[in-house]
């Protein structure tokens, strides 16, 4: 993309999104913010089913391998001749070390650089051709049908010459990369030739032409333009909006040494490897000497949802960005491109907690080293301090990790929340939980100042969520009031397992004591649930102690892994395999019974219909054998 001007269009094919735009993939006559699905089809199907598949599609977009040819024909005009030879030209797109007007090396050096030598992206060039028209004839005609003509021209002209079946690369009847470079500079944002990447729907030489690119060449060699088109055209990528400096597919934030693509479009083409992680994981980790890109999947969506961070230093081709850490992504691939601010397919999650690449959409702010994790900023990350790591359906992804070090040659940090000292116990708050229908109130006299009351609704609770660094016995002391005269009890859920916990009075509310009993926790993070049961009782805060082994902590539990409850469409609901003869309770906000469903076998899932009409906020129990199976927040 160019210098692109804030200008109001209407983008057809997403069909939702009116603002600010400066799309430059043009389909069918219409710009666009992300190709749809049909234009990468045939690359995508060839790479899974194809003979070449290795070399082909790994990911989610078009993914070429090896040796990749593109073709660039050069065109000039009589009033905007050409400013450098066909041999120069070549060298800017192919010489190793090409360093005129400040270039930090070829356009063929930076994919080679970025994809670790895997795309080897070379351009054979033809031209000039000297067109029929002046370039200020075709800069005039309305949209980009001035491209259009141009581009019809010059393939009839060349066509004699050029063998186009050389340029399908895989062999899978299309081309990879047909790429069109004018003499001048492009004049107008979404008219004429400014610079684009386009379909070209014509067969010659018994292969069909997709996507191609043009690109502007105003007598100075710059690299940012070329790379960024054929982003789009090689790879399929969408424009990054609302993601400042972080990728090329973003902004122009360096003419000439454009910005790396970001790790995790690397990892989609297999370029970098992706590391599993899960809410089990809670070794102290480090991200050593080669690159890679942590991912933490949703299980509900594991084809489609994920964060992904990786560590990135402002070395080399990431100079421009302004310091060093940790990178944080959370993306959708059932959000197409990065069509709105609001709904990213790719949203850097900003360790500042802002959301200042937001606040424009092109180009946007551009980058800032508060944006990164690591020791010295904001050393850790979770749902507590980052409500933006849920899941975006609503649900708690569990998401965690901590102790981020300082930024050197490798970066390390620990999956999941800090471990206390081995054998060591820890303590957390109720207030500092998820608390479900009761109230957080003030007293000097609890733990950290502050307790959970109001526990009298049916659906009111206190989630808890601690890691554990191995299995094991552990003893829970929940400390309590009970200003009643009788003795009072809490359910006590232990990753779905339940039992009781039984509170003696303590002579008045808000007055506190501390009851122990022992539970069983599993390695990793583990959910304990404190309910209403018959009768009221406050509670202050938890502390857990392990016989053995050390015990972490999160604040608040996660739902992923074990159960959990999706509102599919206005009517249907989908739960994992295992939830299949579940009973499902929903409640309002206020504790008040909305209906009931059971859950039934369907498939690989468990499903059942809504029964109830509410529109807002909607809480859920699920119950299995008379023990609790889980809980969460169904979101409209
Ligand atoms: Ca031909
Ligand atoms: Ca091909
Ligand atoms: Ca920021
Ligand atoms: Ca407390
Ligand atoms: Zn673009």
């Amino acid at each position: 993309m160019r210098i692109c001007k804030s200008v109001p269009i209407l983008s057809l094919v997403l069909g939702l999104f009116v603002g600010p735009a400066s799309a430059d993939i043009v389909w069918k006559g219409r710009r666009v913010d992300a190709w749809p699905s049909e234009a990468l089809q045939a690359s995508i199907k060839a790479g899974k089913g194809g003979a070449r598949a290795a070399a082909a599609m790994t990911g989610h977009y078009p993914s070429p391998k090896g040796k990749v040819y593109g073709l660039t024909l050069l065109v000039d005009f009589s009033d905007s001749p050409a400013p450098f030879t066909k041999a120069e030209i070549s060298d800017w797109l192919n010489k190793p070390g090409f360093s005129r007007d400040g270039c930090n090396g070829s356009v063929r050096d930076y994919y080679l650089d970025v994809s670790k030598g895997m795309v080897d992206f070379t351009n054979e060039v033809y031209g000039w051709y000297r067109a029929k028209h002046t370039k200020a004839y075709y800069e005039a005609l309305p949209d980009y049908s001035g491209s259009d003509e141009l581009l019809n021209e010059m393939l009839a002209y060349f066509d004699p010459q050029v063998d186009f079946s050389r340029y399908d690369n895989d062999k899978d009847g299309t081309t990879e990369a047909i790429s069109i470079v004018y003499a001048g500079a492009g004049q107008t944002w979404g008219q004429g030739l400014w610079p684009h990447s386009g379909w070209v729907g014509q067969t010659l030489d018994g292969t069909a032409l997709d996507r191609y690119q043009m690109s502007d060449m105003p007598g100075k060699f710059s690299n940012y333009v070329f790379v960024h088109e054929c982003g789009h055209m090689v790879f399929g990528w969408p424009d990054l909006y609302w993601y400042g400096d972080y990728c090329t597919m973003g902004n122009r934030a360096d003419d000439l040494n454009p910005v790396a693509i970001n790790d995790f479009f690397r990892a989609d083409q297999g370029w970098i490897p992706f590391q599993d992680v899960t809410a089990l994981d809670t070794a102290a980790v480090s991200t050593g000497g080669d690159e890679k890109i942590y991912r933490y999947r949703n299980p509900e969506r594991s084809d489609l949802e994920g964060f992904v961070w990786s560590y990135l230093q402002n070395t080399g081709r990431r100079s421009v960005i302004g310091g060093s850490g940790l990178f944080l992504q959370h993306y959708d691939f059932s959000i197409d491109g990065n069509s709105s601010a609001t709904k990213l397919g790719l949203r850097p999650v900003q360790a500042d907690g802002l959301e200042e690449l937001q606040a424009s959409q092109w180009p946007s702010q551009s980058n800032d080293p508060k944006d990164l994790f690591q020791a010295v900023a904001v050393d850790h990350f979770d749902e507590t301090r980052f409500p933006l790591l849920h899941w975006y359906d609503g649900n708690w992804s569990g998401l965690a990790v901590s102790e981020i070090g300082k930024s050197s040659s490798e970066l390390s940090f620990r999956l999941g929340p800090s471990l206390p000292a081995a054998s060591g116990s820890i303590r957390l708050e109720a207030e500092k939980a998820q608390v479900v229908s009761a109230q957080v109130k003030a007293n000097a006299s609890a733990s950290a100042g502050s307790y959970v009351t109001a526990m009298d609704g049916t659906a009111s609770q206190v989630v808890f969520a601690v890691n554990r660094a191995t299995a094991g016995r552990c003893s829970l002391t929940v400390r309590y009031a009970n200003g009643g005269v009788r003795n009072a009890s809490h359910a006590l859920s232990v990753n779905g397992s339940t039992d009781s916990v039984i509170y003696r009075p303590t002579g008045a509310w808000g007055r506190f004591d501390s009851v122990t009993v022992p539970v069983r926790l599993a390695q990793g993070r583990n959910q304990i649930v404190l309910g209403r049961k018959a009768d009221l009782a406050e509670i202050d805060a938890i502390s857990v102690k392990g016989s053995s082994g050390s015990v972490a902590v999160a604040d608040r539990p996660q739902a992923t892994g074990n159960a959990g409850l999706l509102r599919v469409g206005r009517d249907r609901l989908e739960a994992p395999e295992w939830m299949a003869g579940s009973r499902i309770e929903f409640l309002d906000p206020s504790g008040r019974v909305l209906g009931e469903a059971e859950l039934v076998l369907s498939g690989h899932r468990a499903v059942a219909s809504v029964p109830f009409s509410s529109g807002g906020l909607v809480l859920w129990r699920g119950f299995r054998d008379g023990h609790r199976v889980g809980i969460g927040v169904l979101h409209p």
